[in-house]
This record gives structure tokens, C-alpha cells and sequence, in this order.
């Protein structure tokens, strides 16, 4: 059984390895296919598990599967047109998006990432994997390790506790937007039934300029207009180009796992006159819900499942930029196709569903998680987490309570703590959570009309109170029963969001805004959990060495670190 699955994962994986020197368009990615499910989940009952369940309490109870699933990745720099219109892009393995990484609930998982890069660092994110005690494992430059150098390779390895839909992700510097990213999925149970998977779509905003060319004038004049967006890496653009398209059968009930991987969109996600059930949000299974559009910011997830129960044609499936807070010159024009008839080659003449232009959660309400779980007598640290943004000279940078975080790609906090300092700096923007065990929150704030996704690393939040202009105070009720819990949430504009969580993961744990210029911008805190116990959890050989690789290279290198670190 473990044998067979391990054989698949390498025949899917030999399968999608392009030859870099003859392709000039990168494939699709492999559809999710060759997936190897539990005993007892087919399509009549995906509640089932093996001897498990979507009624385990995932944050206690991991299946233990004896299963290390292995995979080597490689950081590549090529030139392609994914809309028809070619330029530089930074990819995994020449592919993009990269490579799917799979997984089942329970496995180890252990990357071998290598930077083949010639003028840039790297450092891989699993976003939304717990790293249960494996803190050195999260990816993120200056806070859980230093850069990756050209030539070098860094393994990661951690367990998968939760099961669900996720995307892992360059976190040095831009080059997430510049392509390094792909879909990331964990088998388990879910909490609704479907037949078939229709696979992963990841959505990215994207330009004939690289994120890194447009980053200047970012900061100097705000979020730049974007070019157009893709879909699984496609789209069209003037005549050139192709769009992301696959075929359904009537009467067939379909999962589709979106992702939003955006420098700076909020999108809007439908098919045309196909209604869809809501089945999970990041990596949290949820009472399943209807709906016709799906808002979804940057780094959220959601797996919904669709019928084809309409009469046989070419439907349009679209992402559309919110203009509310996203600047995209094609929002129109960001599509894929389903079509019932295979042999049909036509555009569908389909209308999109009717919608308003807006950047917030799916409604509060909606959002239930099928485990319920209660924040129990929440400590509030009284931490102003005001986020705001400031004129630093000549350009714009934004902070969380008092400070932007300025932290330097060869001084990750791990490195600090492992050598016994722990005395951090104002720029480290460092929240100690000495206390194991206690649920603590936090009130994130603004005064400004601009909604940010934020994002909390190492911990799911839960999500106590979230309104858009409007200002927290005492009186303000914080909804502790089963509140939404994820990883990503909206802090919506002129307003204030509540989250909590249980000091469980000792670690240093960055939460932050997932666009990618006001992280670069400085909108990022860490969080440094149960100091005391982070030495004993450290890889002192390896943390030593990725640095000591990395200071060798920069001290011949010409790069310069220009933002925030993270
Ligand atoms: C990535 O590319 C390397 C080198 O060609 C290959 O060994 C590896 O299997 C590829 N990984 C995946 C997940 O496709
Ligand atoms: C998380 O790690 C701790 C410490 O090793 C362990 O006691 C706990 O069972 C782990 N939790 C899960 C869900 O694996
Ligand atoms: C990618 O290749 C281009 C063109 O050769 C080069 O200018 C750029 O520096 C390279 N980027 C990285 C990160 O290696
Ligand atoms: C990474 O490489 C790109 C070129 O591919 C360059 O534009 C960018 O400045 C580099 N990043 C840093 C931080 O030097
Ligand atoms: C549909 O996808 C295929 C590749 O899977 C591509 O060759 C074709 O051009 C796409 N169709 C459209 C209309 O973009
Ligand atoms: C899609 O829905 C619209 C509005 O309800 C309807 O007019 C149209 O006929 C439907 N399209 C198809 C192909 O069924
Ligand atoms: C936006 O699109 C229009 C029409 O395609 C084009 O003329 C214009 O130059 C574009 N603007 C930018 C800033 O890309
Ligand atoms: C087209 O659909 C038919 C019937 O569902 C199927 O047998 C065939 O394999 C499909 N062809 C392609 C190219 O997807
Ligand atoms: C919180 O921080 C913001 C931004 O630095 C500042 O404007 C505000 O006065 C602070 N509020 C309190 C109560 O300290
Ligand atoms: C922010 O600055 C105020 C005033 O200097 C100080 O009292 C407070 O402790 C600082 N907060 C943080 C989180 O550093
Ligand atoms: C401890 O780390 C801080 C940076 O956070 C640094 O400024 C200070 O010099 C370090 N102290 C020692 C003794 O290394
Ligand atoms: C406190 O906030 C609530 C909810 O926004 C609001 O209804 C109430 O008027 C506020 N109270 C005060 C004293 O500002
Ligand atoms: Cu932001």
C-alpha cells in the first residue's frame, strides 16, 4: 500500500518534469489525479478516514500512516509567456505554478529544496501547516532561518497534522509574485461528498513587469496597475496565449480546491449559472454552505464542490479583481472554461452571476467549522497592533502598533535564540508569549480605508470579531463558541479584527499582511512563543550551516536587502 503510493508520487512526478531547454510554455500542472484515498472515503461517504474521521479533533488525534512522503524541488529562473506575452519568471522545477506537493493526514513530508537561482536568496513556506514543534521547518527568511545561497539546498521535514487545500511559497523577498509557488494538498476526509476532483486552481494577479521592476514605484506611489491575472499560470492577452480549460460531465459532483496566491488581489470566484456547496476554509472543514460567488483574499483557500447539473454548453469560470482594492487593467478578461461537450472548441457565451464589487470575508455567519472548538477565557495583552502606514523618506511603509519590521536576512530569530540572545530589537517587532498553554488575543486595528489580509504562521486563529469602519472598544462582543478559525483573515478597512489563539507551538511565528508590498513594506509582527523551549526543538547544524553557506555567498555577491526581510 505505502510501496504503491510512493510509486505514484514519483511516476506523477517524473511525468510532469519538463525538459527546461526544449519548452517554452510551462504544462499545466498535473491534474490532482493519481491521489491515493483512505479505506471507507469514496464518493458515497467522504466523511470517512481509514479508522478516522472528519469528527477526529484533528489538533489532538494524527492517523499514523508510517508513510514519509519525499520530494526534490528545485528554484529555477526561465522566460516564458504564461498570457502569450513573454518575460523572466522565477518558478519551481521551470514549471508554472510549480509542481503540486501531496500528501496524506498523518505523513511526514520532507522537501529537498535546492536554489538555482544566480542573483537571489530563496526560502520555502508551507502556508498553513501547523509545524507542530518544527518551527525551523516554516521557511521564512531572518525569522526561522537564513537565505537559502545560490547552489545550496535546504531539506525540510514536517508532519501533516490538518488535511486540506494549501500552496507553499517563496517568503524571501517578491519572489512568490514572481512565480515560486504551487499548490500544496493533504488528503483526509471532508464534509461533504463529490465524485471527482477537478484539481487545484490557483489564482495570481500578474504583469509584463516583474514584481521586483514595479516594487520601486510601489513604494514610492502605492500599488502599482496591474497587468492582467492568471489561472493555473494562463491566460490569454492580445490574441496570444491560452486560457485554463477542462471538460465535465453532466451529473457529476466536482471538488475544486482555489487558491489565492496575489501580490495584491482580492478576487471574486464563480462559474457561471453552476451554484457551489462551501466545504472548507484553509485548512478548517466547515458546515457546508451555499453559494453563487466566493470572496477570496490573498493566501486563503477555499474547497467547494459544484454539480454540472446545467444543460450542456461552454461556461466561463472567472476571477475578478475587487477595484474596491485591487488595481488590475483586465479584470473583465480573467477566465477559464468548463465545457460539458469535449469536441466544443468555442468561447462560452455565458453571463457571469450578478455581484458587487467588494473586498470582505464570506459572511461571519457562514463560516462554522464543523469541529467545534471554544476559546476559553481569552487574556488580552493590551499590544496596540494599529496598523497604519508612514511616509520613511521618500516612500511609503506600514507598521503594526509602533514599529515595521526591518529584520536582516542573515540574523534570523532562531539563530538569535539558539546562540542565547534574547534581547531583540524595536525593528524585530517581537511579541513574547512566555505562558504555554493560554489562549491570548489580539485587536487589529486600522484607520485606514485599505483592507489587508492577514495572515498568522505556526497557529489556525480564531476569529472573535471582525467590522469594517468601526472602532473596537470594551463593549464590542467577542464571539468565543466556534468562531471562524483559519489561517487568513480580513481586516477589513477603517475597522478591527479580534483573533485568538492557544499558546501550543513553541516558536517564532510571524503574522503578518499577505500582500506582497506592504510585507515587503513592513506590515509584519512576530510572534516569539515559549522562548525558553525553542533550543531544544533546533537543528543547530543545519540552522548554522544555511547561514554560514549564506554569508560565504553575499560576501562576493552585489545583493542588497531592500525591505522588510520577510
Ligand atoms: C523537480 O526537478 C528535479 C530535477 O529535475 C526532479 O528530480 C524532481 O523530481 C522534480 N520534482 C517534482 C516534484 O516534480
Ligand atoms: C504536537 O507536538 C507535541 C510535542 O511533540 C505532541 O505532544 C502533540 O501530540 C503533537 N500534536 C499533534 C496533533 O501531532
Ligand atoms: C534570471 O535571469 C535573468 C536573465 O538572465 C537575470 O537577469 C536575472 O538576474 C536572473 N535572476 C535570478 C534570480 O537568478
Ligand atoms: C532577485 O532577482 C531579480 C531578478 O530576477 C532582481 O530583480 C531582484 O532585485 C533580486 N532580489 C534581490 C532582493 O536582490
Ligand atoms: C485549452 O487548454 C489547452 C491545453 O490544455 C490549450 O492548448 C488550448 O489552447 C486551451 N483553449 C483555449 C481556448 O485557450
Ligand atoms: C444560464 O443562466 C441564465 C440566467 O438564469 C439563463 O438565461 C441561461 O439560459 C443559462 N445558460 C445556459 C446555457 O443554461
Ligand atoms: C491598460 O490597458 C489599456 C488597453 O488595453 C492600454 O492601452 C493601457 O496602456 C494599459 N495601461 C497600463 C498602465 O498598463
Ligand atoms: C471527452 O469526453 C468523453 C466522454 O466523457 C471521454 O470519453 C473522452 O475521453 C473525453 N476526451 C477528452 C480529450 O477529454
Ligand atoms: C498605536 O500605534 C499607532 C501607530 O503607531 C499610534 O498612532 C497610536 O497612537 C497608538 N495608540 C496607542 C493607544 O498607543
Ligand atoms: C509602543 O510604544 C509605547 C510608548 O513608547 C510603549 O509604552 C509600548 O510598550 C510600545 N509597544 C510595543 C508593543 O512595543
Ligand atoms: C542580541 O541581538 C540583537 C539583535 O536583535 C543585537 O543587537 C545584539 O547585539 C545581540 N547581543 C549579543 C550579546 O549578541
Ligand atoms: C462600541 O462598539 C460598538 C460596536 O461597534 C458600538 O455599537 C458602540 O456604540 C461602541 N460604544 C462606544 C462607547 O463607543
Ligand atoms: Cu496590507
Amino acid at each position: 500500500m505505502t510501496l504503491i503510493r510512493n510509486l505514484l508520487l514519483l511516476v506523477t512526478a517524473a511525468a510532469a518534469a519538463p525538459s527546461p531547454l526544449v519548452e517554452t510554455l510551462p504544462s499545466l500542472p498535473a491534474p490532482v489525479a493519481a491521489r491515493s484515498v483512505c479505506a471507507g472515503n469514496t464518493a458515497a461517504d467522504r466523511s470517512v478516514w481509514c479508522d478516522y474521521s472528519i469528527d477526529d479533533d484533528y489538533y489532538d488525534v494524527v492517523p499514523d500512516t508510517g508513510v514519509t512522503v519525499e520530494y526534490w524541488l528545485e528554484i529555477t529562473n526561465i522566460t516564458i509567456a504564461p498570457d502569450g506575452f513573454e518575460r523572466v519568471v522565477l518558478a519551481i522545477n521551470n514549471t508554472l505554478p510549480g509542481p503540486t506537493l501531496e500528501a496524506n493526514w498523518g505523513d511526514f513530508v520532507k522537501i529537498h529544496v535546492t536554489n538555482r537561482l544566480t542573483t537571489n536568496g530563496t526560502g520555502i513556506h508551507w502556508h498553513g501547516i501547523r509545524q507542530n514543534y518544527t518551527v525551523q521547518n516554516d521557511g521564512v527568511s531572518s525569522i526561522t532561518q537564513c537565505p537559502i545561497a545560490p547552489g545550496e539546498t535546504l531539506t525540510y521535514q514536517w508532519r501533516a497534522t490538518q488535511y486540506g487545500t494549501s500552496w507553499y511559497h517563496s517568503h524571501w523577498s517578491l519572489q512568490a509574485w514572481e512565480g515560486v509557488a504551487a499548490p500544496l494538498i493533504i488528503n483526509g476526509p471532508a464534509t461533504a461528498n463529490y465524485d471527482e476532483e477537478l484539481g487545484t486552481i490557483l489564482l495570481t494577479d500578474w504583469s509584463h513587469e516583474t514584481a521586483d521592476a514595479l516594487y520601486p514605484s510601489a513604494e514610492a506611489n502605492g500599488p502599482p496597475l496591474l497587468t492582467t491575472g492568471l489561472i493555473n499560470g494562463h491566460n490569454v492577452w492580445d490574441g496570444l496565449g491560452s486560457r485554463y480549460n477542462t471538460s465535465i460531465v453532466a451529473g457529476t459532483k466536482y471538488r475544486v480546491r482555489i487558491i489565492n496566491g496575489a501580490i495584491d488581489t482580492f478576487f471574486k470566484w464563480s462559474i457561471d449559472n453552476h451554484t457551489f456547496t462551501v466545504i472548507a476554509m484553509d485548512f478548517v472543514p466547515i458546515v457546508p454552505f451555499e453559494a453563487t460567488v466566493l470572496d477570496i483574499t490573498m493566501g486563503q483557500r477555499y474547497d467547494v464542490v459544484f454539480e454540472a447539473d446545467q444543460a450542456i454548453a461552454d461556461y466561463w469560470m472567472r476571477a475578478i479583481p475587487q477595484e474596491t482594492c485591487s488595481s488590475n487593467n483586465n479584470t473583465d478578461n480573467i477566465r477559464g472554461i468548463l465545457r460539458y461537450d469535449n469536441t466544443s472548441t468555442a468561447d462560452p457565451v455565458s453571463q457571469a452571476w450578478a455581484q458587487v464589487d467588494s473586498c470582505e470575508d464570506m459572511p461571519y455567519d457562514s463560516l462554522v467549522p464543523h469541529l467545534s472548538q471554544t476559546v476559553v477565557h481569552p487574556t488580552y495583552d493590551g499590544s496596540n497592533m494599529t496598523v497604519s502606514v508612514f511616509a520613511s523618506g521618500s516612500v511609503f511603509k506600514w507598521k503594526i502598533g509602533n514599529d515595521s519590521m526591518m529584520v536582516l536576512w542573515d540574523e534570523p530569530s532562531l539563530l538569535q535564540i539558539s546562540n542565547g540572545n534574547t534581547t531583540f530589537e524595536e525593528q524585530d517587532v517581537v511579541y513574547k508569549l512566555p505562558e504555554a498553554n493560554e489562549w491570548v488575543y489580539f485587536v487589529i486595528e486600522t484607520i485606514v480605508a485599505v483592507p489587508h489580509p492577514i495572515h498568522l504562521h505556526g497557529h489556525d486563529f480564531y476569529i472573535l470579531a471582525q467590522a469594517e469602519s468601526a472602532t473596537y472598544n470594551d463593549s464590542v462582543t467577542l464571539n468565543l463558541v466556534n468562531p471562524p478559525r483559519r489561517d487568513v483573515a480580513v481586516l477589513p478597512g477603517n475597522g478591527y479584527l479580534v483573533v485568538s489563539f492557544l499558546t501550543d507551538n513553541p516558536g517564532a511565528w510571524l503574522m503578518h499582511c499577505h500582500i506582497g508590498w506592504h510585507l515587503s513594506e513592513g506590515l509584519a509582527l512576530q510572534f516569539i512563543e515559549r522562548e525558553s523551549e525553542i533550543p531544544a526543538l533546533l537543528d543547530t547544524e543545519t540552522l548554522d550551516s544555511t547561514c554560514a553557506s549564506w554569508d560565504a555567498w553575499t560576501a562576493t555577491s552585489q545583493i542588497t536587502e531592500l525591505d522588510s526581510g520577510v
